[in-house]
């Protein structure tokens, strides 16, 4: 099925100078990007971007640093997009994502990990729109 997906590079990756090495690795997994900008997210914005985990240990720390600088925010499509980037991404802790994923390559560590990537249709449903309206989001024949 051809899926969109909410994908961020965090602050640490952007800081650290390595968007378009990600980006680059996107587009050459066959993922086309249909939505980008860079977003610097207040506290509050960060919040409500990852308010399924309000109830966990590091919820002040994760919204903490998702707010310390932009993001490059965008939305990829493609043939089962959201496990396609899951699977570039690699584990969430760096320490255990295998050899050749983005996090094992450009994360800090568990939290500054590089990037994000909705984990279902249900969460890219509650995220995409989160960034983009409906005419910010471009399709094949570069029209909405
Ligand atoms: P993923 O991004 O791999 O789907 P989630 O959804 O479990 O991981 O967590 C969302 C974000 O919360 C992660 N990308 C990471 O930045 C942060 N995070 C997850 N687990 C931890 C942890 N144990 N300590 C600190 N931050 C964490």
């Amino acid at each position: 099925m051809v899926e969109r997906t909410l994908v961020m590079i965090k602050p640490d990756a952007v800081r650290g100078g390595h968007v378009g090495s990600i980006i680059r690795r996107f587009e050459g997994a066959g993922l086309a990007i249909r939505a980008l900008k860079l977003v610097c997210m207040d506290r509050r914005e960060a919040e409500g971007f990852y308010q399924v985990h309000r109830e966990r240990p590091f919820f002040p720390s994760l919204t903490q640093f998702m707010s310390s600088g932009p993001t490059v925010t965008m939305v990829l499509e493609g043939e089962g997009a959201i496990a396609k980037v899951r699977q570039l991404m690699g584990a969430t802790d760096p320490a255990k994502a295998d050899p050749g994923t983005l996090r094992k390559e450009f994360a800090r560590n568990v939290e500054q990990n590089a990037v994000h990537g909705s984990d279902s249709l249900t969460s890219a449903a509650y995220e995409i729109p989160y960034f983009f309206s409906a005419l910010e989001q471009f399709g094949d024949d570069r029209t909405a």
